[in-house]
């Protein structure tokens, strides 16, 4: 069964008066990550090896394959912008008590969590994702990978929340500032209900 272009959680004009426009939105929904989804699809239909495999499966067999590197890129895109949809909302920024208690817990503050995500996503060079995980220990977890790689190949933990710095994701909104970008992410569109959710 061929992959889908997930529908957004939110109309994509609801996150404008937080920061992140319609026409951002529809480029990077409606065009790059369908982009990811048609190229994947076009993939498994030739690629007897990918067929009947999950989407989480895919990007595990592909990965630190050379001659599947461009199915890494495309399963990992598309698993990724399926991920950072969910982890924005029209009312983010809200900072749910459950996960609060946590990042206290292993950060120390609430600021001190915020600096290290902003820290994470600002210092990839690059194109790439910063994330919250928790780790295989138990303990919450600030990270960042290049490109199409997830937390799922690298083995740092379950995915909580993900915001994208690949430059489509802010460059309208935000110019060449991506330090303001994420701080305005993390303020107000990130979705820490969703994330606390996630921790089960
Ligand atoms: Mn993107």
């Amino acid at each position: 069964m061929a992959f889908e272009l997930p529908t957004l959680p939110y109309s994509s004009n609801a996150l404008a008066a937080v920061g992140m426009c319609q026409e951002t939105l529809e480029l990077h929904h409606g065009k790059h990550h369908n982009a990811y989804v048609t190229t994947l699809n076009g993939f498994v239909e030739k690629m007897p090896e990918l067929q009947g495999k999950s989407l989480e499966d895919i990007v595990k067999f592909a990965h630190n394959k050379p001659e599947l590197t461009a199915v890494f890129n495309n399963a990992g895109q598309h698993l990724n912008h399926s991920q950072f949809w969910l982890s924005m909302s029209p009312t983010g920024g809200k900072m749910p008590g459950k996960l609060e208690a946590k990042i206290v817990e292993d950060f120390g503050s609430v600021a001190a969590f915020k600096d290290a995500f902003k820290t994470a996503g600002a210092t990839q060079f690059g194109s790439g994702w910063a994330w919250l995980v928790l780790s295989p220990e138990g303990k919450l977890k600030v990270t960042k990978t290049p490109n199409a790689s997830t937390p799922l190949v690298t083995g740092e933990g379950k995915v909580l929340l993900v915001y994208d710095v690949w430059e489509h994701a802010y460059y309208v909104d935000f110019r060449n500032r991506r330090p303001d970008y994420i701080t305005n992410w993390l303020d107000k569109i990130a979705n820490y209900e969703y994330a606390e959710a996630q921790l089960g």
